[in-house]
């Protein structure tokens, strides 16, 4: 019987580092160090809820250390394992306000990591899967120790992006700018194995719209001509969409990456940029989408092509499919509404 070789996240970072003669390995240590911490944040979301049984929900645990909310833990796991390494100029996190310099003790690097620590944290007691989400860049300032300049790039200049979601496995999906991959975790071994090669978003996939529906009142007419066009309630749409929302934006943006489908959170009249982060949620996730032959866009323009000015700065967003954002793009800029809306025919017809 024929074994098929397995592929690890560390042989298949390697590979891809021969094709550059010219890498000094630093990129490949720290997607090693990335894939390390998820396996430590892994662990401990696989725990979450044992904390009253086990004992330990004072301020104290059993060791005598402080008890940490999951996503302060899943923030202290990644900046812990990439803060000495002597490849970074610095990190920037949902976590905390400002940019994050590397210790004083260690050396510094060309490359800066913006990361989500542990993103939907707020499903984790209810056993909904979670994710981490990741983004690095190229040093760009003259600061010997980095600044924030260096995180502030758009979303196309990014050298990779990534995610985990802790789901009913746990899955590490990159990019490096070619091809998106995915991992899936074998826990017995404690290895990434590659699952899921050079992953596109089916074209011809599922017709799924993900959006916080509860907002409906508070959108455009134009975002609410989308939804009800989606749904089919414009009477213009033969092939309604289906809805899905899990509120946990790694795993609904997951499955429409597999199935094909679109994940939305547009700007409502109290908040005009939306909720999303640009730089540690919407740029990676973006790049990713991308990769995968799938489209990111705020509405309006790429969401890769957006400069961004500040570290926590928000954007609507719409992700997935791209015949799918597109037409989210067509109702947003006023073109499908009212009497302008696709007939019938049209969509029938493929359009
Ligand atoms: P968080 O960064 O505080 O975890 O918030 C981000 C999450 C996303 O995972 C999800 O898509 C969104 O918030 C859900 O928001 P809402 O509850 O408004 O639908
Ligand atoms: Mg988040």
């Amino acid at each position: 019987m024929s074994q098929r070789s397995v592929v690890t996240i560390e042989r298949h970072i390697i590979e891809a580092e021969r094709q550059f003669p010219e890498a000094t390995g630093a990129f490949s240590n720290i997607m090693y160090d990335i894939a390390f911490a998820a396996k430590m944040i892994a662990r401990e979301v696989r725990r979450a809820g044992l904390a009253d049984v086990l004992g330990y929900t004072g301020e104290v645990n059993v060791q005598g250390e402080e008890v940490k909310k999951l996503d302060e833990f899943a923030h202290e796991v990644i900046f812990k394992a990439l803060d000495h390494t002597g490849h970074l100029c610095g990190m920037a996190s949902e976590e905390v306000e400002d940019f994050i310099p590397i210790p004083d003790r260690f050396p510094t690097g060309k490359y800066c990591v913006l990361f989500d620590p542990l993103d939907g944290s707020s499903n984790i007691e209810a056993n909904v899967s979670v994710g981490t989400i990741f983004s690095v860049h190229r040093k760009i300032s003259d600061h010997e120790r980095g600044c924030a300049e260096d995180c502030l790039q758009p979303g196309y200049k990014q050298v990779a992006a990534g995610y985990v979601v802790y789901g009913s496995s746990t899955m590490l999906v990159y990019t490096t700018g070619n091809g998106v991959h995915g991992f899936t975790l074998e826990p017995s071994i404690g290895e990434f194995l590659l699952s899921h090669p050079n992953i596109r978003i089916p074209e011809k996939g599922q017709r799924i719209y993900s959006v916080n529906e509860g907002n409906y009142n508070k959108w455009s007419p134009e975002q609410r001509a989308l939804v009800d066009h989606l749904k089919g309630a414009d009477g213009q749409n033969p092939r309604p969409f289906s809805a899905r929302y899990i509120g946990s934006l790694v795993a609904d943006f997951h499955r429409n990456l597999l199935y094909g489908g679109f994940f939305m959170y547009p700007a409502d009249h109290k908040n005009r940029n939306g909720k999303l982060r640009l730089l540690y949620e919407a740029a990676p996730l973006a790049m990713i989408a991308e990769q995968a032959g799938g489209r990111a866009s705020d509405g309006f323009r790429k969401i890769n092509d957006i400069v961004p000015d500040s570290l926590h700065q928000r954007t609507p967003l719409y992700i997935g499919t791209r015949e799918h954002v597109e037409l989210a793009e067509q109702f947003l800029a006023g073109g499908r509404v009212g009497a302008e809306a696709l007939s019938i025919e049209a969509v029938a017809a493929g359009v």
